[in-house]
């Protein structure tokens, strides 16, 4: 059920071990190891945790190789043109209201997302269930509250077997929903639904919209919207070895208009972990590449309304030297109407997630030879970097493992296309009990909504949010 934590809730370090600098492996196998106890079938889960262990490559793995990367960022300091010093802006937002909590005493609620309209906030997460993993939502109001008849929940899919990780946008007349999808019991496939703003699910346990061949898994989707049609990104299993990047285009009303998967810029190498924005025009696509054949880079594509790839060879955006190694991972794209700011995790001199930083213009040029620090605390990893644009800032927020315990926090990053002026990070998941992780955030211009999953009282996950708002609210 949705509960206010009424505060005072003491960040326990409990689980040190578990989490501790083993980061986002470490959540991912107490998250395994919670559901042998439970004696559930783990097949699926465990598929799904190898995967992302695999996509995001194991930082406490990566650890032991990774030798002094701090000269690297150094140098690129000292390189970079003058106006790239950070500078420093205030962090405009208010924490307003209560953490909210979403619990399911029987099982687990995690690895959530959100989105918006003028309106309302949609939540969507993963519910383990006695038969396996759901899709679930609930609606906030665009003033932070919770819908009375959303508490809990609502299934959105509860198809057999497993669904999982959801993502939604809002097209103007309803909430467009696409997950990983494992009914058919041998591969994972991405099928879709609506939810209409009243809270009702238009094709009840959704639609296909990738089904991948024999056991090749269709997964990691991210998804945008032109005005007309929805472009739904995903990184896809080939030769039954590799993942590659595909993508395909449906209509609002359901149509897929690509008669088959389009690979956006095939590799032997594997690709992984999309994000998408639109800017007006086109798509811009980023993802973590394998391309180099040791390390993970980041590369972009631009995608044309019409399903063209722009730029098939793809833009090569991490290309900061390596003195010895580190790789680039999981990126997050934000269009602020002039331009994209990028964020990644990138290996720092301990082998720890640091967060850094570029701006691409709409025709893909990069403003930024080097890339910049966002973020970068030796004393924890950042990871899971997710970002927003509020019609006045950016507002970037990570899953930060600091003291062993994971906790949200966020910093503010003015759109300046010349200088980096962010906030000092500030806490987010001030309620979150422990462990809080896998953060997402949406804005509707207004305020912005922050959710993310953390081990509650009784010691399974739950899906928590807080609600920011600017400091000045006029005319409200
Ligand atoms: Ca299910």
């Amino acid at each position: 059920m949705f509960r206010k934590v009424t505060g005072g809730v003491k960040m326990s370090h409990s689980n040190q071990e578990v989490l501790g600098e083993k980061g986002k492996l470490g959540m991912w196998i107490g998250l395994r190891g919670k559901k042998i106890l439970n004696g559930v079938k783990l097949t699926a889960l465990y598929i799904s945790i190898k995967l992302r262990i695999f996509v995001l490559g194991s930082l406490a793995v990566k650890r032991r190789s990774l030798k002094v990367i701090l000269p690297v960022l150094f140098v690129a300091a000292l390189l970079a043109p003058a106006g790239a010093k950070a500078q420093e802006m205030g962090w405009p937002w208010n924490y307003y209201g209560l953490t909210f909590q979403i619990s399911n005493e029987s099982g687990d609620d995690f690895a959530p997302s959100v989105a918006s309209n003028d309106q309302i906030y949609l939540i969507l997460w993963t519910r383990r269930t006695e038969s396996g993993y759901d899709v679930y939502g609930a609606r906030v109001t665009k003033a932070g509250r919770l819908f009375e008849k959303d508490q809990g929940g609502f299934p959105i899919c509860s198809a057999q077997n497993d669904q999982m990780f959801p993502k939604a946008i809002w097209d103007g007349r309803n909430f467009f929903v696409v997950w990983e999808d494992r009914r058919s019991g041998v591969r994972w496939d991405l099928y879709g639904t609506w939810v209409t703003a009243d809270g009702q699910v238009t094709v009840p346990d959704g639609f296909p919209i990738a089904t991948g061949r024999l056991t090749n898994d269709y997964v990691s989707p991210c998804l945008s919207f032109d005005g007309e049609n929805y472009l739904v990104v995903w990184q896809g299993k080939r030769l039954s070895r590799i993942y590659n990047l595909y993508f395909t285009r449906i209509s609002i009303e359901g149509e897929i208009l690509d008669d088959r998967p389009v690979p956006i810029s095939p590799s032997l190498r594997d690709q992984a972990s999309p994000s998408v924005a639109f800017d007006g025009e086109n798509y811009m696509v980023v993802w973590q590449d394998k391309r180099s054949g040791t390390f993970w880079d980041i590369y972009g594509a631009r995608i044309s309304p019409d399903g063209e790839v722009i730029d098939r060879k793809a833009i090569p955006i991490s290309i900061e030297k390596r003195e010895s190694g580190g790789n680039r991972w999981k990126p997050d794209i934000s269009w602020n109407g002039a331009f994209y700011y990028l964020v990644w995790v990138n290996a720092n001199d301990l082998g720890q997630g640091a967060l850094q930083g570029k701006r691409i213009g709409p025709t893909g040029e990069i403003y930024d030879l080097f890339g910049f620090v966002l973020q970068d605390n030796n004393e924890a990893a950042q990871t899971f970097p997710a970002m927003v644009w509020d019609g006045q800032d950016h507002l970037l927020i990570w899953e930060d493992s600091g003291q062993g315990n994971a906790q949200i926090y966020g910093i503010s990053i003015a759109a300046d296309p010349n200088d980096v002026i962010k906030s000092e990070r500030r806490l987010v998941s001030i309620y979150g009990y422990d462990n809080a992780a896998y953060p997402a955030v949406s804005s509707n211009g207004e305020g912005v909504l922050v959710v993310w999953q953390a081990t509650g009282p009784l010691g399974n996950w739950n899906v928590y949010g807080q609600f920011l708002h600017r400091y000045q609210v006029s005319g409200k």
